[in-house]
C-alpha cells in the first residue's frame, strides 16, 4: 500500500473533466484541486488557521529554499515539516529541480543533479535525486515530487529529448533513494517540452516505474496558451486513469477550467498569492487593480459574491489605502481573498461536475470574467 491512493467518483460525460480524491495520510483532498503555495514553509502573509478556514486541504512547499533556510536538518528536528509550520493537512513538497534551473546563470546540470549557487549568499551546492529525496524525506511531506529538468520554451528537440531521457533515469534513482514509502508518495513528472512524440515517451518510461501519481511538468514555461492546451490534449491521455494527474505551475481562472475540462485533477501556482501583493485581486468580475483611482471612494465589497473574511468586512476604499500606504495589511486580506476565491472556484467546479453542468458552469464564469 503507498502513503497516497486516488479514488475516481465521477467522470464528466462531455468533456474529460474528473471528480476524485487523494487520500493522504494528513486527510482527503476532494479533487480537482487549487493548492495554494507556501514556499518557504509558510504561504506569505496567511495564518495557518486561515488556509485551513476558507477550505483547502493541502499546500504545496520547496525543497530547494527549505534546504538552503532553515536547512533540512532542522525541519527535521522540529518533528517534521507539519509540525515545524503548524499545518496538520496534507503538504506536497516539489523537488528543487524547477527551482534551481530558474537560477539562470547559477547552475550547472550534469548526470548527477545540479550545481547551482544559493541565491541567498551565493554558497555552492548540488541537488541530486538523491539529495532531492533525502530534503523530502526530512520535511515529511505526504507527496513529494520528482527530481526533473524542465526544459525551457523554446527548445530544440534534440535537447528536449536528451533532458526528458535524463528525468527518467534520475527517477528511477529518486525511487530506489525514497525512504518512508509508509508515510510519503512520490509522484513522477512527465517532460517532453511541445513535442507529442517526446511526450509519449516520456509518459511510457515514468508509467513504467508504477508510481501513485504522475505530474506534467514542462507546461505554462511561456508557450502561447493554444499550444498549452493542444499539448495538455494528449499528455492526459498518456497517463493512467486510476492515477491523479497534476498540473505544475498553474493557476489562472482560464487555465484552471481548460486543466480540469482535460482530465487534469491537481494544480498549483504563486500567481493567486503574489498578484495580492501586488494589489491584484481575483474576482467573479475579472480581474481588479486596487490602485486604481476609480476605487477611491468605492465602499463596495471587492466582490459582491465572495463571503471570504476580506469582502464581507472591507471595502475597495479601504483596501486601496492600505495598499498605497505600504500596509502589511492588505497583503493579508488580498491573499485571504485570492486564495479563498480560487479554493473557492475549485469547489463550484467540483460542484458543476458533480451535477452534469461543468460545460455551463465554465461558460458562464467566461462570460463574466471577461475570458
Ligand atoms: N517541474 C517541477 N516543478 C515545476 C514545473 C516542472 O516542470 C513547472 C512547470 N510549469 C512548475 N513547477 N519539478
Ligand atoms: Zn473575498
Amino acid at each position: 500500500m503507498t502513503a497516497v491512493t486516488y479514488e475516481l467518483i465521477k467522470t464528466d460525460k462531455k468533456s474529460k473533466a474528473r471528480r476524485g480524491r487523494v487520500h493522504t495520510p494528513h486527510g482527503t483532498i476532494e479533487t480537482p484541486v487549487f493548492m495554494p503555495v507556501g514556499t518557504a514553509a509558510t504561504v506569505k502573509a496567511m495564518r495557518p488557521d486561515e488556509i485551513k478556514e476558507m477550505g483547502a486541504e493541502i499546500i504545496l512547499s520547496n525543497t530547494y529554499h527549505l534546504y538552503l533556510r532553515p536547512g533540512h536538518q532542522i525541519v527535521k528536528a522540529a518533528g517534521g515539516l507539519h509540525k515545524f509550520m503548524n499545518w496538520d493537512r496534507a503538504i506536497l513538497t516539489d523537488s528543487g529541480g524547477f527551482q534551481v534551473f530558474s537560477l539562470g546563470d547559477l547552475r550547472k546540470i550534469t548526470e548527477e543533479g545540479v550545481e547551482f549557487r544559493s541565491h541567498i549568499d551565493g554558497s555552492k551546492h548540488m541537488l541530486s535525486p538523491e539529495k532531492s529525496m533525502e530534503v523530502q524525506n526530512a520535511l515529511g511531506s505526504d507527496i513529494m515530487m520528482a527530481f526533473d529538468e524542465c526544459a525551457p520554451y523554446p527548445a530544440d528537440r534534440s535537447y528536449v529529448k536528451k533532458s526528458l531521457e535524463r528525468t527518467t533515469r534520475w527517477l528511477a534513482r529518486c525511487k530506489e533513494a525514497h525512504k518512508n514509502t509508509e508515510q510519503q508518495s512520490l509522484f513522477g513528472i512527465m517532460q517532453g517540452g511541445m513535442y507529442q512524440d517526446l511526450r509519449y515517451q516520456s509518459a511510457m518510461e515514468i508509467v513504467e516505474m508504477d508510481l501513485p501519481g504522475y505530474a506534467i511538468g514542462g507546461l505554462s514555461v511561456g508557450e502561447p496558451k493554444e499550444l498549452m492546451y493542444e499539448v495538455l490534449d494528449y499528455c492526459v491521455e498518456y497517463l493512467p486513469g486510476n492515477k491523479p494527474r497534476y498540473l505544475m505551475g498553474v493557476g489562472s481562472p482560464d487555465y484552471l477550467f481548460e486543466g480540469v475540462e482535460r482530465g487534469v485533477d491537481m494544480f498549483d501556482c504563486v500567481l493567486p498569492t503574489r498578484i495580492a501583493r501586488n494589489g491584484t485581486a481575483m474576482t467573479s468580475m475579472g480581474k481588479v487593480v486596487i490602485k486604481n483611482a476609480a476605487y477611491e471612494k468605492d465602499f463596495t465589497a471587492l466582490d459582491p459574491e465572495c463571503d471570504c473574511y476580506t469582502c464581507r468586512n472591507y471595502s475597495k476604499a479601504y483596501l486601496r489605502h492600505l495598499f498605497k500606504a505600504n500596509e502589511i495589511l492588505s497583503s493579508m486580506l488580498l491573499t485571504n481573498h485570492n486564495l479563498h476565491f480560487l479554493v473557492n472556484l475549485m469547489k463550484g467546479i467540483r460542484k458543476a461536475i458533480e451535477e452534469d453542468r461543468f460545460a455551463e458552469y465554465k461558460r458562464d464564469f467566461y462570460n463574466k470574467y471577461g475570458i
